[in-house]
């Protein structure tokens, strides 16, 4: 019984070291130069896979996404069917991104950026500030990561609403639910952060007209978006016209269509979009490693996979 790795655009020998030593029994290989005997292969894990690799494995039993997102894996058009794909859920990656929002969110409401540039040219502007109870943000996607992120925010004061595809109930996060009620969360969020995976119902949802159905009584009189869900959710063009039009205030982003973001995108310029290299929640090889070979355990002792994707959903 053999594992693989199928990480072309990851450092596959970082990789390998730490699951060799989450479970030092186990025979890992790597894809392409470790392929090895394809009919070894029980379990794999992968990001990217190339087209007909994982199909190659016959007697390949569970699929493992060295994320929380499954949408590098989804795209494999040759991916095979009928095989379990389990994603990354762990705490750790769940806090690395609660810390990513908490602290993009902070950072606009405390006015950062402004006396950052203020030092610079040694200007004390000692500027009136308000209470974190001001601002409404509104979180899109409370699964685990929107969740969490909720929670902290919630406990630092803010006024948080949160918007899933089914109903939650989370004491005092105000709960939408489906496309029906998606308006009446915009209308009440100051600060739109998205939590969400990437599906054919996510794509381009922060748009022009997203943008426009945001609240504009808070305290800044403009709103701001928080994207570290997938890059295909943004409509790049939309938000930079919404900054200059005065319809959003500022942006910090994450994630993008094209990774890495090409050098001449005018994102990076621009004076109100703070970019981050798609690192709000870094997958760490020894914390990730650890949970696949839990989760290869549970298998093999014929317990039921954890965190398993739902492929007609895409999450
Ligand atoms: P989950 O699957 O736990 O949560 C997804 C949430 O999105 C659920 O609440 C789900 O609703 C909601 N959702 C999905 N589709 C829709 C829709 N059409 N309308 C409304 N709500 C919807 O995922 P995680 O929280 O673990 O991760 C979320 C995403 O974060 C990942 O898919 C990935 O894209 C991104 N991510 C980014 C990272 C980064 O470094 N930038 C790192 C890790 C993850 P419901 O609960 O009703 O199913
Ligand atoms: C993930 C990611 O999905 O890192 O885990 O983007």
């Amino acid at each position: 019984m053999a594992f693989l790795f199928v990480t072309p655009t990851w450092p596959t020998a970082l990789w390998q070291a730490a699951m060799a030593k989450a479970a030092p029994e186990l025979e890992v290989r790597t894809w392409p130069d470790g392929l090895g005997r394809v009919e070894d292969i029980e379990y794999a894990a992968a990001w990217l896979p190339p087209p007909n690799v994982l199909k190659g494995l016959p007697n390949l039993k569970v699929i493992y996404s060295l994320g929380a997102g499954v949408d590098a894996i989804l795209k494999d058009p040759t991916l095979p069917e009928n095989i379990p794909i389990v994603r990354v859920n762990d705490d750790d990656l769940t806090k690395r991104m609660t810390e990513y929002v908490v602290l993009h969110v902070l950072l606009h409401h405390r006015q950062q950026r402004r006396i950052d540039a203020n030092q610079k040219l040694r200007i004390w502007d000692n500027f009136a500030t308000h209470a974190a109870s001001a601002l409404s943000v509104g979180i899109m996607g409370l699964g685990v990561m929107g969740r969490d992120s909720a929670l902290r925010l919630r406990d630092l004061g803010f006024r948080v609403a949160g918007w899933a595809r089914s109903r939650k109930a989370i004491e005092d996060i105000e709960c939408f639910a489906g496309a029906s009620e998606f308006d009446a969360f915009l209308a009440r969020t100051d600060i739109l952060v998205s939590l969400l995976p990437a599906t054919a119902d996510t794509d381009g949802i922060i748009n022009r007209t997203t943008i426009r159905k945001l609240s504009r009584r808070g305290p800044f009189g403009a709103p701001i978006i928080i994207n570290a869900g997938r890059g295909r959710q943004q409509v790049a063009s939309d938000i930079l016209t919404c900054l200059d039009d005065g319809d959003l205030l500022a942006a910090t982003l994450d994630v993008f269509e094209t990774e890495p973001l090409p050098a001449d995108d005018p994102l990076w310029t621009h004076p109100r979009v703070t970019v981050t290299p798609h690192i709000a929640a870094d997958s760490d090889p020894e914390v990730i490693c650890a949970y696949v070979a839990a989760q290869i355990e549970r298998h093999k002792a014929g317990l039921p996979l954890l965190n398993l994707v739902d492929r007609a959903r895409g999450y």
